[in-house]
């Protein structure tokens, strides 16, 4: 089963932020915001709505940042592949709040908290935060990941 998601990080004043991510894929982990996109919506709408669901803050300013695959195997079946775009916003309107999905944590930029995220977000997060776009591909097998390519993309 193929899955079209969205990632969003809101980097403003030296800081991102991300979220505690309390239920679902990942929970416990720290991410961007995200989710899948729905039928009706395009992927700048679908990472717009899932900040607001998750945090209750509209993100300005949306920016494409890059394009991840996830192919997660079980005993070499392949489960599922997840196309994930990412986005940063560098300002949001209204009041963060935490929701039944996340709680927002602001981290300083050279402070991520790398050990609690998912394995391969220290391969390509740094290359988005420091403004460069990107395209990754990440092989899991039960959860973990055994082959991965990043790529900068040149535009
Ligand atoms: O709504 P749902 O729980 O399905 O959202 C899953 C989110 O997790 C979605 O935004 C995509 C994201 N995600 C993965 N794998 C990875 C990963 O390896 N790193 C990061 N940062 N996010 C991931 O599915």
């Amino acid at each position: 089963m193929i899955f079209l998601e969205t990632l969003l990080y809101i980097i403003k004043d030296g800081k991102v932020l991300l979220i505690r991510k309390k239920r679902g894929l990942g929970s416990g982990y720290f991410n961007g915001v995200g989710g899948k996109v729905e039928s009706n919506e395009d992927i700048y709408n679908a990472a717009i709505r899932e900040c607001i669901e998750e945090i209750g803050v509209k993100p300005r300013e949306l920016k494409w940042m890059g394009l991840l695959e996830f192919w997660n195997y079980d005993n070499g079946n392949v489960e599922s592949i997840h196309f994930v775009h990412v986005f940063t916003a560098n300002d949001y309107e209204g009041e963060l709040r935490e929701s039944d999905e996340a709680e927002p944590i602001w981290f300083n930029v050279g402070e991520i908290p790398f050990n609690s995220m998912w394995e391969d977000d220290s391969l390509w997060l740094p290359i988005i935060l420091s403004g460069r776009r990107v395209y990754g591909r990440f092989i899991f097998n039960g959860w973990k990941m055994i082959n991965h390519e990043v790529h900068p993309i040149c535009i």
